[in-house]
């Protein structure tokens, strides 16, 4: 771990919490140990390398699991968050996200947001020991930049909610210390930042509050674009003993699935990449377990057609490039790509490769001596419909705009064949796609079989569902 701490002293700005002379203070520091001299504010950084999901760090204290933000109430006073990100329960679940862009395990404002404002209520007054933050980025998301107020809301002015451009000290609240962690100059730092604000004085609380008041800041001085990906936020009770969050590393698995009737088996490996491994068991063998038999079914080409293989492997591992492979009965997953589409495309993706897999294992193609080869982009074609119209249609992830109607051609292949393929079947032959395809793993597909089946040529197809594309209303 690499602490950034050689800048330090520009970042260790607080308030003294009251001023008095120094004789009085002799007074009270003997009669009274807890009381508060000055905040400060303690700062590290982990650069992109040594930041793993355990948030160690070489003086901010680990992230608490039983601090008293755990369950105080967290409202955003000015300010839009991002719906990019998490909602505010990620920055007191005591989770910490498990990778270096891992948008909705943390809580970030939106785009251009220039400051905004976060109250934390605690529900009632305790003595604070500290105040820590954390965040981590890949990127320029990282650094962390806020002011601190504090309140024990009992002034009569009080105003718990004080929009931007409302001071705080003029509405009961105390101005507790800044935090910058943000680079002078450059593009930022990636990695992750720790910021613990507590008391100079060791054995010293900050005070006795109720509530916190956030001012944050971009994360970059140059601009507002940049919102710190903040991960948690923690506030120490002075009189309950910390418990840290326990961080144990995802452990992969190599083991073999069955379809319910046993007709179908699939070796999982997420060995090499046991940071998806929990995604593959929990929803990746239901999508397998389901969507396999039925693209065999869907791809079949009829009777006599039974050379979909009865056992496959899925493979996890980290890939450099994002792609997910398949060769024989062995599909291969990039992690990393896996990973970072958790939410969104990965299951499709699974679905793609199995359709492809099923295609490729036809045989009655490479026997007989006259087979046709199917070309390339129907292929992919076919399996992009089975996933973008059969399994996730809602996704709409073959959608073609008219705007970029006039530059798509059937033969694309992936998204674009498959819109074609769709556009095809609901206008001419609702099974045209499954024809095609025991066409192509029997060997006889020809170019003639469109016009067998809709009358028109593929040239002629391709016009008219351009020419419908164009006419969509736009988005
Ligand atoms: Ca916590």
């Amino acid at each position: 771990m690499l602490a950034k701490l050689a800048a330090l002293p520009r970042f260790v700005k607080g308030a003294f919490a009251f001023s008095v002379a120094p004789f009085m203070l002799l007074t009270l520091l003997l009669t009274a140990p807890l009381l508060h001299a000055a905040p400060t504010v303690t700062i590290d950084h982990n650069d992109k390398d040594s930041s793993t999901p355990a948030f160690r760090f070489e003086r901010v204290p680990p992230p608490s699991a039983n601090d008293a933000a755990t369950h105080a109430l967290f409202t955003i006073v000015d300010g839009k968050r991002s719906p990019a990100g998490g909602d505010l329960d990620v920055l007191h679940d005591n989770k910490l996200p498990n990778y270096e862009d891992e948008p909705s395990e943390n809580f970030f404002f939106a785009g251009g947001t220039k400051r905004a404002r976060l109250l934390v209520d605690l529900r009632e007054p305790i003595d604070i020991k500290q105040v820590n933050t954390y965040s981590w980025h890949r990127a320029v998301r990282a650094p962390q930049a806020y002011t601190l107020y504090a309140s024990d809301g009992t002034a009569e002015d009080f105003d718990a909610q004080p929009k931007n451009g409302k001071n705080p000290e003029l509405c009961g609240w105390k101005h507790i210390a800044q935090a910058d962690t943000r680079p002078i100059t450059g593009d930022g730092d990636a990695g992750q930042y720790g910021v613990s604000i507590s008391d100079s004085e060791p054995a010293a609380t900050l005070g006795r509050y109720r509530y916190l008041l956030f001012e944050i800041f971009p994360s970059l001085k140059t601009g507002s674009d940049a919102q710190t990906f903040y991960s948690e936020i923690d506030v120490i009770d002075a009189h309950v003993p910390v418990k840290f969050v326990e961080y144990t590393p995802p452990v992969g698995f190599r083991e073999i699935f069955k379809t319910d009737d046993s007709v179908y088996q699939f070796t999982i490996d997420t060995t090499q990449a046991p940071e998806i491994a929990n995604w593959a068991r929990v929803k990746m063998v239901p999508i397998v377990k389901e969507w396999y038999p039925k693209i065999v079914r869907l791809l079949s080409a009829g009777e006599g057609d039974n050379e979909a293989p009865k056992s496959i492997a899925i493979l996890c591992k980290k890939l450099k490039e994002n792609a997910s492979t398949v060769v024989d009965r062995e599909i291969t997953l990039g992690a990393n790509w896996i990973r970072k589409n958790l939410k969104g495309e990965a299951g499709g993706v699974v679905v793609y490769e199995m359709a492809l897999l099923v295609q490729h294992c036809a045989q009655a193609a490479k026997t007989n001596p006259n087979a046709t080869r199917p070309p390339g982009w129907l292929q992919t074609g076919i399996a992009a419909y089975t996933r973008w119209y059969l399994y996730e249609p809602q996704a709409r992830g073959a959608d073609i705009g008219p705007k970029r109607a006039p530059n798509v051609t059937y033969d694309h292949g992936y998204r674009d064949t498959a819109n074609f393929l769709n556009w095809v079947s609901l206008k001419y032959d609702s099974a045209l796609v499954f024809k095609l395809n025991a066409a192509c793993r029997q060997g006889l597909y020809t170019a003639g079989l469109w016009k067998q089946h809709t009358g028109r040529t593929l040239q002629e197809l391709n016009e008219e569902w351009k020419t419908d594309l164009r006419k969509q209303p736009p988005k």
